[in-house]
């Protein structure tokens, strides 16, 4: 029996997704236009158990930010520093080794690591950071380093693309996460982040990087300046590719938050718009295998809710989260196991540790 929906235009999406029909771009824009949330809901939570039944996946990780000092000063971000700034730092291998040594005795098997571009690091530096990495933490997967730092990279060493990856491949980059895409549009370029790398540089390195077999994830910086229909074409964009490479892993959603950013004012996202950011992607993006709902940003209780409208992860423990925690974010830094299992149980879903290619990790 077909559900009622009280929006009527949404029954003629819900049988095109029950028919693996792919999404149009004005069935993206009628998901955001609608008024029935818990009809956009229905029908992503139908993808989501057809594709995992009731898991809900989290994984085991640390993040290490090894500097704030960068150069692109984008205008949405409260974390990055000019080098002679108060609060701006760089870690060293000294402090690395010490960043992952205060957690050794944790069953960590991710090590998710980002940082801004700092003008002072070369080549070497990231080869180092890898192998110190690898060497202290030789079991843990290394999710390193955005499509802008491997543009940065290819640039300070006079290496390709491809020889840039190479290398970093043969030092320990297991994955890379999704940062560094925002919204994949030339007016929101210009307008927010005119020194980064644009959409197109964005989408051919992601696309190189798949072809040397690196998987990557993918994200969207939403609740900004961007409209609805470039929230779609950035989802269209990303499914484009995954079409040519199945590079990507998960997609995830990011919430902007404005404190201590160039755009101050500007409110932040409504739990509306959150969960359907995340029940549009689940329905766009009928080709990526999972959607995070990222707890950091929308908060613990949004993203518990958000499991049943396409999310199927919650991402991590995290353990010490920075860059949102900076522009204003007021969930907790990070989460024990026992929090994460507690928060997926009480969603009604059954909790699933995994590592960084979603291989399930059994644990006492
Ligand atoms: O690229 C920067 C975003 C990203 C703000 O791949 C902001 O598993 C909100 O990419 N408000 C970095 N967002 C974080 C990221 C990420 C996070 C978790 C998991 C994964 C993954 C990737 O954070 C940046 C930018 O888009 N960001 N400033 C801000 N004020
Ligand atoms: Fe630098 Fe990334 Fe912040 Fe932009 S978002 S200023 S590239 S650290």
């Amino acid at each position: 029996m077909n559900p009622t929906f009280l929006d009527h235009r949404l029954e003629d999406i819900y049988l095109r997704v029950k028919n693996n029909s792919r999404l149009s771009k004005e069935d993206g824009i009628l998901l955001y236009d609608t008024h029935d949330l818990i009809g956009v809901g229905y029908i992503a939570d139908h993808v989501r158990q057809k594709r995992h039944g009731k898991q809900a996946y989290y994984v085991y990780n640390q993040h290490l930010n090894y500097t704030n000092v960068c150069k692109n000063r984008c205008a949405f971000c409260a974390y990055a520093k000019d080098r002679d700034e108060n609060g701006a730092y760089t870690w060293d291998m000294t402090e690395i080794e010490n960043q992952l040594l205060s957690r050794i005795d944790e069953p960590v098997n991710e090590l998710h690591i980002v940082g801004g571009l700092n003008p002072d690091l070369d080549f070497d530096y990231f080869i180092a950071l890898l192998k110190t990495v690898k060497r202290i933490r030789p079991r843990a997967a290394v999710k390193a380093f955005t499509c802008v730092e491997i543009d940065y990279l290819s640039q300070i060493s006079g290496r390709s693309i491809e020889q840039t990856i190479s290398a970093l491949k043969e030092a320990g980059l297991d994955m890379m996460p999704g940062g560094g895409a925002e919204v994949l549009s030339k007016r929101i370029h210009d307008r927010l982040f005119p020194k980064k790398i644009g959409h197109e540089r964005w989408l051919e390195i992601v696309e190189a990087v798949h072809n040397q077999g690196i998987p990557t994830n993918a994200t969207m910086l939403y609740g900004h300046v961007e409209t609805v229909q470039e929230r779609i074409d950035h989802l269209i964009q990303l499914r484009e590719i995954q079409d040519r490479t199945g590079g990507f892993s998960a997609f995830i959603p990011l919430a902007f938050h404005s404190q201590n950013t160039q755009l101050p004012d500007l409110p932040p996202t409504t739990a509306v718009e959150d969960l359907k950011t995340i029940a549009a992607a689940r329905l766009m993006l009928d080709n990526f295998d999972h959607i995070k709902a990222y707890w950091v940003m929308i908060g613990e209780k949004l993203a518990q809710a958000a499991l049943a409208f396409g999310a199927d992860d919650l991402d991590g423990t995290i353990i010490e989260e920075r860059i949102t925690h900076t522009a204003g974010a007021r969930s907790a830094k990070g989460l024990t196991r026992e929090q994460m299992e507690d928060m997926i149980i009480m969603a009604g879903f059954e909790p699933v540790q995994r590592d960084s290619f979603y291989n399930r990790i059994d644990h006492e």
